[in-house]
C-alpha cells in the first residue's frame, strides 16, 4: 500500500548534470543514481536537453509492415505470451509460399520496410527462413527488409554449423537490409536464466550484432525491463550496448521494451508505471550518449506515455501498424488493436510539441509534416 508521507528519494543530481551540460561520458555509478533517485522530471529535462541537442523538434516515425511467419516456438521463455507449441490449436504458420498471397490481400502502398518477426519453429530450415527473406525482396525490391533478431541467427547458426559471418551473409545475399534489436532482453546471465534460459547468452547476442555491423549492416537494440531485472542488471546492458556502439557505431537506435505480464508465466507481476516508463526512455538517453536515436515504443508503453515521451529524451516513435501488433497484444496490451496510421501518428506528434519526420528504416527523411 503507498505510504502517505513516504519520503520522495530526490538523489542529488548536480554532478550527472553538469556532466551532462559538459558532454561527458556517465559512469557505471551515474546510472545507478539515476535509477534510484525519484526525481523523474529532473533526469527527464536533462535527458530532454540531450534529445533538444541531437534532433532539434523532430519525431520520427515510420510506415512499416510487421510480419509474423509463425507462433510456433520450440522455446519457452518465461515473459512470452506470443509462443505456442507445435499441435496447438492456437498455432499458425505462414511459410514463404503462403505470405506472398497473404500479403496481395494488403494495402501495402507507402510502406518502406517489412520487420519481420517470429518463433524458433522445430521444423523450419534456414532455407525456409532465407525464403522469407528472399520473397519479400524479390516481390518488394525498394522495401527494406529487417528480419531475425540475434536469437534466430544463432539458432540458424546451429540449423547450419555455419559461422554468424556465414549466415549473415547468406541473409544479404537473399536481400536482408538489417537486424531488428530483439531477443537481447537483459544481458546478464542471472537474469537471463531465470526469463529465458533457452536463448542465446548475451555475449553472443552482442557477438551477433558485432559480426552484422562489421560486414556494414546496421542493427537496433532493446532491452526489456519491469519483470525480474535489478537496476545493476540495466544499467549493465545499457553500458554493454555503448561500449559495442564505441567498436563499431553500428546501433541505429535503442528501444527500451516495457514488459507485459498477462498470459505470460510471471503474470503475478505489475505492470510498469508511466513514471517508470519515462524514466528508462530518460535514462537510456542519457547512459547511451552513442547512440543515435532513443525509441518509444508506443505499443509497449502506451500512445499516450509514447508523447509525453518524446519530452523525456525520446525522438522516435517506431511505426503504424497496418496490422495488429501480436507480441503486446497477446501480453494484455489491447491498445494496440486496430491500425495507427500516419495521420494519427502526425497528429499524436504535433500534440506533444514537436514536428512529424516521416523517416525510412535508416532515418532518412521521407515527409516532414
Ligand atoms: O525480444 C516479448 C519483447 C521483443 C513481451 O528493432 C515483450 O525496430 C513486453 O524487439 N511484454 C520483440 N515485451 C520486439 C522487438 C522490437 C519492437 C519494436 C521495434 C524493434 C526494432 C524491435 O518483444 C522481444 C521481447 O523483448 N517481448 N514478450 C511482453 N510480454
Amino acid at each position: 500500500m503507498l505510504e502517505i508521507g513516504a519520503p520522495v528519494r530526490k538523489t542529488d543530481l548536480s554532478e550527472i548534470r553538469e556532466k551532462v551540460h559538459a558532454s561527458e561520458r556517465l559512469s557505471f555509478e551515474d546510472g545507478m543514481k539515476l535509477f534510484e533517485s525519484n526525481d523523474v522530471t529532473g533526469i527527464g529535462r536533462l535527458a530532454n536537453g540531450v534529445r533538444e541537442r541531437l534532433h532539434g523538434d523532430r519525431a520520427y516515425f515510420s510506415h512499416k509492415y510487421r510480419i509474423y511467419p509463425t507462433n510456433v516456438c520450440k522455446f519457452r521463455c518465461r515473459f512470452c505470451a506470443f509462443r505456442v507449441n507445435k499441435g496447438d490449436e492456437r498455432a499458425y504458420e505462414y511459410p514463404a509460399s503462403e505470405m506472398l498471397g497473404e500479403l496481395a490481400k494488403v494495402d501495402l502502398r507507402g510502406v518502406s520496410e517489412f520487420h519481420v518477426v517470429g518463433g524458433l519453429h522445430p521444423d523450419w530450415s534456414f532455407e525456409d527462413y532465407r525464403d522469407v527473406v528472399a520473397k519479400l525482396h524479390e516481390a518488394y525490391p525498394d522495401v527494406h527488409v529487417k528480419a531475425w533478431t540475434g536469437v534466430e541467427i544463432d539458432h540458424f547458426t546451429t540449423l547450419t554449423g555455419k559461422s554468424v559471418r556465414y549466415v549473415l551473409e547468406s541473409l544479404r545475399e537473399a536481400g536482408l537490409g538489417s537486424l531488428p534489436g530483439g531477443g537481447a532482453e537483459i544481458f546478464d546471465w542471472e537474469v537471463r536464466r531465470t526469463i529465458c534460459r533457452t536463448k542465446c547468452t548475451g555475449e553472443r547476442w552482442l557477438e551477433i550484432h558485432q559480426t552484422a555491423h562489421e560486414l556494414g549492416m546496421k542493427t537496433n537494440s532493446t532491452m526489456l525491463y519491469g519483470h525480474v531485472e535489478t537496476p545493476e542488471s540495466k544499467v549493465d546492458h545499457m553500458l554493454r550496448l555503448r561500449e559495442l556502439q564505441d567498436r563499431t557505431g553500428g546501433f541505429r537506435t535503442f528501444i527500451p521494451l516495457a514488459f507485459h505480464p498477462d498470459n505470460t508465466r510471471l503474470k503475478h507481476l505489475p505492470r510498469s508505471t508511466g513514471a517508470e516508463d519515462l524514466k528508462h526512455i530518460a535514462i537510456g538517453r542519457l547512459l547511451l550518449d552513442n547512440i543515435p536515436h532513443v525509441m518509444a515504443y508506443w505499443v509497449t508503453e502506451t500512445p499516450e506515455v509514447a508523447q509525453v515521451a518524446l519530452s523525456f529524451g525520446a525522438d522516435d516513435l517506431d511505426g503504424t501498424l497496418v496490422v495488429d501488433e501480436e507480441i503486446i497484444d497477446a501480453a494484455g496490451g489491447s491498445h494496440v488493436r486496430g491500425a495507427m496510421t500516419k495521420e494519427r501518428f502526425a497528429e499524436m506528434i504535433r500534440e506533444a510539441g514537436r514536428e512529424p519526420v516521416e523517416r525510412d528504416t535508416d532515418f532518412n527523411v521521407i515527409q516532414a509534416y
